[in-house]
């Protein structure tokens, strides 16, 4: 056995599990366990501007690569305070971080102490665990334990809260035997998947719905693979986009009110049996329950018990993880097909492609200021399928899922259900912090940007290179577009005559300067034809330099996007796509 402090033993048993990435930024309570990071050596640190972006920034990192967690340190008090977003915005969509907070001494917590909060307490909803450990023996099973239960069932996040003290005293621990916790995984039976696979075949018009879960399996090759054996086209959920290829010829397009295909919406409606599979039935998928399930039969396989038949009762249930429960499917399927037990739904696929191959949204809108569309066919011509989009929400982040392609699984980093304002540019820096040799491509409007645009700094201080896309319509677009509904444009403006940049005509803030002042590079782009050459000059100016390069697009300021409050009644505000040159980079082109 060897003595040591107790934040020197966290952080051998952050190193064992695989965690050695950290975003964060140090004050007086947590100066202990930085200490042990420093002596350790193994631990990497990025030092956030914002302990908010701290928190998004370990969620990209997680979310880019299978296996890995994020970790994010703040002090006591507020530091823990400004990181329960993140915490929220992880657990909204089942991922894991690991939150390490400083804390006011075990006999001082109830004093009213310096930065003495109760940050348990206030992370005990947002978090799958959330403790403050008081006795420094129970730091390692404290870690030990909360890297299991963020790997458990449905993944999230865990917080530990250490008392200064706690982490100072010095207890025994021997690394070299520590192990692990075991991960249970619910399985699929055969008998399941046999009874799964006979409501399907009974069908004449199925679907696949692929949700997150299936990224988190990591287990987007067996979705595919059972799409192919079976022949029945997938529908992904916004969280499960990349699990089957956009061009795939099963790739029915994506269902919803907002983040979804005409065609995906068209199919659901023609369907007559639904499979989903690690996905939650959000609402923003659904829309209204009726609509959605009217004339369908459900089967949903989920790895938390609780979340079937939460929003609607399926006729057929199965608690297992995604990638389990695909891998039974395949194999009884495959044994199905050659027996011929599969009917032939290749007239069904082809009518799904038909209705993908011309029920298309025009994008080639050529005028100034520059319509919203014609960013997202200049960014499909300049970025390839191994570009990591990264988003969160706003007109801008519906219409990149509307116009958009991705091709892989973790391609499309989105803050699907919390979606809180300024999880782009922190996250975007952990996901490229993950994955330092691809193209990482923030999505932003010009809101979301400045939440915490002062991140970009450390971009640029630890040479993280990514590309921002910045839409700037001078708007708070989305909430603009819902307030009339209210017959309002109510505080939503973002527009202003700025004394320093006459140039900018009204629209506020010079995202070029701020941009620069903080170590980037930027471009600001007036001309549609402008947008391309723009992005292929950021593409270079990464590559040079090595930080966060920013393409402004001054946007046209009132835009409505197609949106609804049902699958069958989304709104087209603007011309659909007649012929191939109205959506030139369409996933499949019209003629
Ligand atoms: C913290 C937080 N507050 C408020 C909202 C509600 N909200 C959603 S989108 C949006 C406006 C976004 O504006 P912008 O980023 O410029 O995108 P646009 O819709 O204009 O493309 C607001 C206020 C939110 N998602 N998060
Ligand atoms: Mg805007």
């Amino acid at each position: 056995m060897t003595r040591m402090r107790s934040v020197d033993a966290a952080v051998l048993i952050l190193e064992k599990e695989g965690a050695t990435q950290t975003f964060g930024l140090p004050g007086a309570a947590i100066n202990p366990f930085y200490r042990a990071m420093k002596d350790h050596g193994g631990i990497k640190h990025i030092l956030a501007r914002h302990v908010e972006a701290a928190s998004h920034m370990a969620e990209g990192y997680t979310r880019a690569k299978a296996g890995n967690i994020g970790i994010c340190i703040g002090t006591s008090g507020p530091a823990g305070t400004d990181m329960i977003t993140g915490l929220y915005a992880a657990i909204a969509d089942s991922i894991p971080i690991l939150c390490i907070t400083g804390q006011a001494p075990v006999a001082k917590l109830h004093k009213e102490d310096f930065q003495a909060v109760d940050i348990a307490s206030i992370a005990a909803p947002v978090s799958k665990w959330a403790v403050t450990v008081l006795e420094p023996a129970q730091v390692p099973g404290t870690f030990q334990k909360a890297f299991q239960l963020m790997r458990s069932g449905r993944p999230g996040p865990v917080l530990i809260d250490l008392p200064i003290d706690v982490q100072l005293a010095e207890i025994e621990f021997d690394i070299e035997t520590y192990e692990p916790l075991p991960i249970a995984k619910p399985r699929t039976t055969r008998a399941q998947a046999e009874k799964i696979l006979t409501m399907l075949t009974a069908a004449e018009h199925p679907l696949l719905v692929a949700g997150g879960g299936i990224i988190n399996a990591d287990a987007a090759d067996l979705l595919v693979e059972l799409a192919e054996v079976t022949g029945v086209p997938v529908v992904p959920t916004l969280m499960g986009w990349g699990t089957i290829p956009d061009d795939h010829p099963l790739h029915a397009g994506m269902v919803g009110l907002q983040t979804s295909h005409r065609y995906g919406n068209a199919t659901m409606l023609e369907s007559d049996f639904v499979l989903g599979i690690g996905n939650r039935w959000a609402n923003r998928h659904t829309g209204g329950v009726d609509t959605y399930t009217k004339g369908r039969t459900f089967v949903h396989i989920d790895i938390e018990p609780t979340q079937i038949g939460r929003v609607f009762a399926p006729d057929y249930s199965v608690v297992s993880d995604a990638g389990e429960a695909l891998a039974t499917l395949v194999e009884v399927a495959k044994e199905w097909k050659d027996d011929a037990r599969i009917p032939d739904y290749g007239v069904w696929a082809k009518s799904c492609q038909q209705r993908k191959g011309t029920m298309q949204r025009k994008t080639s809108f050529d005028v100034v200021p520059i319509k919203p569309q014609r960013v997202y066919q200049e960014m499909n011509k300049a970025f390839g399928p191994d570009t990591r989009y990264v988003s969160t929400i706003g007109l801008s982040q519906i219409q990149a899922a509307q116009l958009l392609h991705v091709f892989k699984p973790r391609h499309w980093i989105n803050a699907g259900q919390a979606g809180p304002l300024g999880w782009t540019l922190p996250a975007a820096l952990g996901v490229a912090t993950a994955d330092p040799d691809c193209t990482v491509v923030a999505l932003s409007g010009d809101y979301d940007f400045q939440f915490l645009l002062e991140e970009l700094a450390v971009g640029a201080q630890f040479k993280i290179p990514y590309i921002h896309v910045v839409v700037n319509n001078a708007y708070l677009g989305l909430i603009r577009q819902s307030q009339r509904g209210f017959e309002m444009d109510y505080c939503v403006q973002l527009s202003f005559d700025n004394i320093n940049a006459p140039e900018l005509n009204g629209y506020g803030v010079d995202f070029v300067k701020v941009s620069e002042g903080l170590g980037c590079k930027a471009i600001r782009v007036f001309e549609p034809d402008d947008i391309l050459p723009a992005l292929e000059t950021a593409k270079k100016l990464l590559v040079e330099f090595e930080v966060p390069v920013v393409v402004e697009v001054i946007l046209e300021r009132v835009t409505n996007v197609s949106m609804g409050t049902e699958i069958d009644g989304v709104v087209e505000f603007e011309d659909l796509a007649e012929r191939g040159l109205d959506a030139p980079t369409a996933i499949a082109l019209l003629d």
